[in-house]
């Protein structure tokens, strides 16, 4: 029997979706710009089945798709959950198999296998195009690959055996100069191992470079950027162990006294060579990007003082303080010789972790970086269940760093917004000339909507709307024709 009544945030507009749908010509408010020719794709998390444990991360869902197809003005949405092996078994025995997060160990004994971790993942983060095939990722297991069009799940990708890694990352990093796509997997021989495995493909998506490396303690490598030279890998202060996981816990733990660290790697290059630098105890989990100057190397991204993951308890048994989001800048002399990194708060404004640039700039210097937050300013009609007082992440902000100011966009009184996704008017436009879609919780209608916001004037153009509502987003991708064959 599927019962959630113990899950006291599954609530309302946060109770599991579990139904896949198509909506042909979906409802519009405004005009979609007629050359927004192209398919938005994101993943999404969603329980099937309820979690075995009440304090499970929401992180250990199963993975959604969902794709708005949009074409001479008119959007065709689809959504389908991501028939992993994980789904598939669940299924099959119409209940939940799987323990925690990243914990076999703590699975039913028909489906526990410790030597193969990355049999288990939902593939519920983020979706990539690689050598213009597009899969569901997530950074515990191997991708699936998904059809463009009907979103049917294909196979897990084994890359031909040449992938050395059990796992691959949710955040490989596209250059959009040379066509390379910079992928990794950590954890790369199995649970709780230190090495990591970094790769190249090129624009057909054969490989064409890797390295391994030995990281110097296992931690969430989330997320990571490319400059033109380098690849730059943040670490920070969530630590795990095979003993830690033995004793049945959720695979991290935040351990303050590990601080943070980075790896300065030189692309397609020698492990050799890496550039280890340290910092302060830090919670990282996404870039907005990275540019190489002379010896220089720097990284903007979003960080905070200390632990943000409310489910990733502190191994000292500190209690749980939210620590919040500003955008900072990293800067790393190769030249010095100390191991210590530079950090800079751009903009003080408090932000959520889902950074979005124009990737077309990914790799060099940017103007814009484009994040969700909660204007505090604003009305909010509605109540949150993790936390009533709480105010929703709903506007879009704009920083400009070129000038330092900000601009918004203000979803609604009863809206959430999910992680941007910046699309340029047309190839060849200035930085920053183009759209921003962003899909919206609505909580007072209970449905989804996708806000189409002119990114110039941080103005909506229009809104899709669904009659139901969607499981939370995590990331989101657009492609085009030249990407993917698109129906
Ligand atoms: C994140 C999300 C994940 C995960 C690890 O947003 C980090 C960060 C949805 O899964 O497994
Ligand atoms: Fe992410």
């Amino acid at each position: 029997m599927v019962d959630f009544s113990r899950m006291p945030h599954a609530v309302g507009y946060f109770s599991p979706a579990r139904f896949g749908a198509e909506v042909l010509d979906c409802e519009v408010t405004g005009a979609i710009p007629a050359e927004l020719d192209g398919a938005f794709y994101r993943m999404h998390v969603d329980w099937l089945y309820p979690p075995k444990f009440d304090d499970e991360a929401s992180l250990s869902a199963d993975g959604y798709v969902s794709l708005f197809r949009f074409k001479r003005g008119i959007v065709d949405y689809r959504g389908r959950y991501v028939r992993t092996d994980r789904f598939a078994r669940q299924v099959a025995a119409r209940r939940q198999l799987y323990g925690y997060y990243r914990n076999p160990y703590t699975d039913d004994p028909e489906v526990r296998n410790i030597g193969a971790p990355g049999e288990r993942t939902t593939a519920n983060t983020t979706p990539v195009i690689l050598g213009g095939k597009l899969y569901a990722t997530k950074e515990d297991g191997l991708p699936y690959q998904l059809d463009p069009n009907t979103l049917e799940t294909l196979r897990q990708e084994d890359f031909g055996g040449r992938w050395q890694s059990q796992t691959f990352t949710a955040h490989p990093k596209l250059d959009p100069r040379t066509g390379e796509l910079v992928a990794f997997g950590y954890e790369a021989s199995g649970l709780a191992a230190r090495d990591v495995f970094l790769c190249t493909f090129d624009r057909t998506g054969a490989i064409e470079s890797s390295m391994r490396f030995e990281v110097p303690y296992t931690t969430m490598l989330h997320d990571i950027a490319i400059t033109e030279r380098h690849v730059v890998i943040p670490g920070s202060s969530l630590v795990t162990s095979l003993e830690r996981l033995r004793e049945g816990k959720i695979h991290w733990g935040w351990d303050r006294t590990r601080e943070s660290y980075y790896a300065i790697v030189p692309r397609g290059g020698d492990a050799r060579a890496i550039r280890w630098f340290r910092g302060p105890e830090r919670s990282i989990v996404h870039t907005a990007n990275a540019w190489s100057e002379g010896n220089k190397v720097y990284l903007d991204l979003p960080m905070a003082d200390g632990n943000t993951w409310p489910f990733f308890p502190d191994i000292h048994g500190g209690a749980f303080a939210m620590h919040a989001n500003t955008i900072r800048r990293l800067t790393f002399d190769l030249d010095s010789g100390d191991d210590r990194c530079r950090e800079q708060v751009l903009f003080d404004r408090e932000v959520t972790s889902f950074t979005r640039i124009d990737d077309r700039f990914l790799t060099r210097p940017h103007r814009y970086v484009y994040v969700q937050f909660a204007d505090r300013s604003r009305p909010f009609r509605g109540s949150l269940p993790e936390d009533p007082r709480a105010q929703p992440n709903n506007s879009l902000a704009r920083f400009d760093l070129r000038t330092g100011s900000m601009s918004s966009f203000f979803a609604g009184d009863a809206h959430i917004l999910q992680e941007p996704c910046f699309i340029p008017r047309s190839p060849g436009s200035p930085e920053g000339d183009g759209y921003l879609l962003a899909t919206v919780h609505n909580l007072a209608a209970m449905r989804a909507e996708l806000a189409v916001v002119d990114a110039v004037s941080m103005t909506e153009l229009a809104r899709v709307i669904l009659p139901f509502r969607n499981p939370s987003q995590v990331h989101g991708t657009w492609a085009t024709e030249r990407d993917l064959p698109l129906a």
